[in-house]
């Protein structure tokens, strides 16, 4: 009995020791001290010992349970305390680390510039339109009083879709179809995307104008001139010098082109010791705007009468104002999302 004992204790203490993990202690506290172990079934045993025999033998066996019992505690917390130690060793972090930055996303240098000359028609009190990309040929042509044989209507500037649709190669269909649905007094601008068979480093198929109208009673050149100064004015220079040179467009008469005084040379024609400015062709004006008072032909169009309505219209491109105020020698790098061109932006 006290050989089996000793062999037991030691057997076991020495398992217990070698117990890498909850299931395999767990696995030795059933063997041993479980409802079959080895050691319930030695205690079970007792009653068939000599009575002298049994308190003594008792006496032993319930030592070794509580040995066992407490080193299987031991070893179980042991375990646990390991596990934990390991996980908090894998599963380190340091939460000081600055967090990965996002480079923040900026504005288009073209929607910069158009919010900007909106801003301005916006604080004239002049409303926003917007119209579709894909016209017909009377909104885009018919009724600006462009006449069928007119160079504008060529295959060669025109991208034609089927049907005898038409991508809009200005803006001007919107003014046409915001007249035939309303009745002045309109002040109205139509930002928007146009296209023409166009592609080289100051031309690009797709571009972008802001065009606008005033129609009321007794509209004239003069507020024309009014608004469209002081739009300049806003967008380039208080100081900025602005000229109005006669021209022609078939919706508007009379017409003009404006100027403004050249934002590289200052209107000098001259940069450093007398180079000529490439950028003004030393002319010391960049044209900027074309405008008009609306031709009575067109007011017939939209169905209203010349005899008591008058109106001033214009046009600007806005990839040309951007590449002034920004010094981009080149209309394609709008268009290319190259993020070392986007990024100087915004
Ligand atoms: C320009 C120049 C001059 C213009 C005319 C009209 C309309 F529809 F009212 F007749 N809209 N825009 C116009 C006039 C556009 O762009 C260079």
């Amino acid at each position: 009995m006290n050989e089996s004992l000793e062999t037991l204790q030691q057997e076991v203490l020495e398992r217990i020791h070698h117990c890498n993990s909850e299931t395999e202690i767990e696995e030795v506290r059933v063997e041993t001290l479980g409802r079959g172990g080895r050691l319930t079934s030695m205690l079970r045993g007792l009653k068939d010992l000599p009575a002298e025999e049994r308190p003594r033998a008792g006496e032993q066996l319930n030592r070794l349970r509580k040995l066992f019992e407490e080193r299987i505690e031991d070893r179980f917390r042991q375990i646990k305390e390991q596990a934990r130690a390991k996980t908090l060793k894998d599963e380190w972090i340091d939460i000081t680390l600055p967090g990965t930055r996002w480079e923040r996303g900026r504005i288009h240098p073209l929607t910069l510039v158009m919010d900007e000359i909106i801003d301005v028609f916006w604080g004239m009190g002049f409303e926003i339109a917007r119209g579709p990309d894909i016209e017909d040929d009377y909104h885009n042509f018919e009724a600006l009083n462009i006449p069928q044989d007119h160079p504008a209507r060529d295959m060669q500037d025109t991208f034609f879709v089927s049907n005898g649709m038409l991508l809009r190669t200005h803006t001007s269909p919107v003014q046409i179809r915001t007249m035939e649905s309303r009745k002045p007094p309109l002040q109205i601008i139509v930002p928007g995307a146009v296209y023409r068979h166009d592609d080289d480093a100051t031309h690009s198929p797709m571009f972008h104008q802001v065009e606008g109208f005033m129609v009321d009673r007794h509209i004239t050149f003069a507020d024309l001139k009014g608004v469209l100064t002081h739009v300049l004015q806003q967008i380039f220079s208080q100081d900025t010098g602005v000229r109005f040179r006669p021209s022609f467009f078939p919706f508007t008469e009379p017409s003009a082109e404006i100027d403004i005084q050249c934002l590289i040379c200052g209107g000098k024609g001259t940069i450093l010791e007398g180079q000529t400015c490439r950028v003004c062709k030393a002319t010391g004006w960049l044209e900027i705007l074309g405008a008009g008072m609306i031709d009575p032909e067109v007011f017939r169009f939209v169905g209203y009468d010349p005899e008591k309505f008058s109106g001033f219209a214009f046009g600007m491109g806005v990839e040309r104002i951007a590449m002034l105020k920004y010094g981009i020698d080149d209309i394609r790098l709008f268009f290319q999302n190259d993020l070392r061109f986007l990024r100087q932006f915004g």
